[in-house]
């Protein structure tokens, strides 16, 4: 159970010698939310198998879920045979990829996030306009490939201030910035400042590219993690958002955080000593797995959560036009 605690101070002075600190927001955001339903009803319209390129959110239980009701996860699109039905990552693809997937007559689901189809337009722009274009983000990171493809002969990938002295352009006034969606804002923002300071004219996107839900989840564990003992992120190791709440966590004060992925990789002697145990999750991380670990906190004396609340979010994503079109014309729109 969750008690609602609204705004901080969050602990008294009086609170017992334990307490559970539970983020909020946390866990799925309106692309994931989007991108399983879609699988899920692909699933049900067009029956078993469904093949999906990639994963289709960097959660491990989601995708052997998906997996259990009869979806085909694939690396690349010549794994799936000639014109079967292939559903395309949140995580978004290059415009080869679509090539491929036309030339082989396959039938595509895209189920890239609104947010990330943003910056490859912005990509696209640019590219046009004929500014380099330095896109922060992870080297082999799946978003990453997807928006340097949109335009790889004027993308240049900047992972860190680190890289920004070696970094070659044709013209320093013309040189544009954009990001993966799911970065941390404060090592951005430093890598954005040190690009700046060598190229004064750059040109910002026109608005955040690291999306709304990002940038949420990091501002909850940041309100609770000066009064955590440990945080706990819930998430896979793949998932770059998750990744960062962990670190976001420790920056802001947290004495220790760790990443799992289901209450089974907690490490008992994490809470010897805790008074404080704050919990979160990242965007592609269904809310039971949470539930499990505050499940076994419980077990182990803690009492039940206190939900701190950083923001609210009431975002929706339509589902891809192709499927919906398919349920419309099927009558189960
Ligand atoms: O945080 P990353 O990008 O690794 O992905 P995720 O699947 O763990 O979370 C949802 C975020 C996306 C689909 C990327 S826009
Ligand atoms: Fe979309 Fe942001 Fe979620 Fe990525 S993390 S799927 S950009 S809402």
């Amino acid at each position: 159970m969750t008690t609602d605690m609204g705004m901080p101070p969050i602990l008294s002075p009086e609170a017992a010698d334990k307490a559970v600190l539970l983020a909020a927001p946390r866990g799925y955001c309106a692309g994931v939310d989007r991108a399983v339903i879609t699988v899920e009803k692909a699933l049900d319209l067009y029956g078993a198998p469904v093949y999906v390129r990639k994963q289709i959110v960097h959660n491990k239980h989601v995708v052997s879920d998906l997996e259990s009701r009869g979806a085909i996860f694939v690396e690349e699109l010549d794994e799936v045979p000639t014109g079967a039905t292939v559903v395309f990552s949140a995580h978004g693809v290059s415009p080869e990829v679509h090539r491929q997937a036309e030339e082989r007559s396959l039938k595509t689901i895209d189920a890239t996030c609104p947010l990330v189809t943003k910056v490859h337009h912005e990509a696209k722009r640019f590219a046009g306009e004929d500014y380099d274009i330095l896109l922060i983000g992870h080297a082999g990171h799946e978003e990453v490939e997807g928006t340097a493809g949109e335009a790889p002969d004027h993308i240049q990938l900047v992972q860190s201030p680190a890289d920004v002295p070696g970094i070659v352009v044709r013209d320093p006034k013309r040189v544009a910035w954009l990001s993966q969606t799911t970065l941390s804002v404060d090592e951005t923002l430093e890598t954005v400042a040190a690009i700046r300071a060598r190229f004064p004219e750059l040109l910002d996107p026109p608005s955040d590219d690291i999306c709304y839900a990002t940038q949420n989840r990091q501002l909850a564990v940041k309100e609770i993690a000066s009064e955590s003992d440990l945080v706990i992120v819930v998430g896979s190791g793949n998932s770059s958002n998750s990744v960062r709440l962990v670190e976001v966590a420790l920056e802001a004060g947290a004495k220790a955080a760790h990443r799992v992925d289901d209450a089974s990789e907690i490490d008992e002697s994490w809470l010897d000593g805790v008074s404080t145990v704050s919990v979160t999750s990242g965007a592609s991380v269904p809310e039971a797995l949470v539930q499990g670990v505050l499940a076994l906190l419980a077990e182990r004396g803690y009492p039940d959560a206190q939900a701190v609340h950083s923001a609210e979010e009431s975002l929706i994503f339509a589902l891809p036009k192709e499927l919906r079109r398919d349920l419309k014309a099927a009558g189960r729109a």
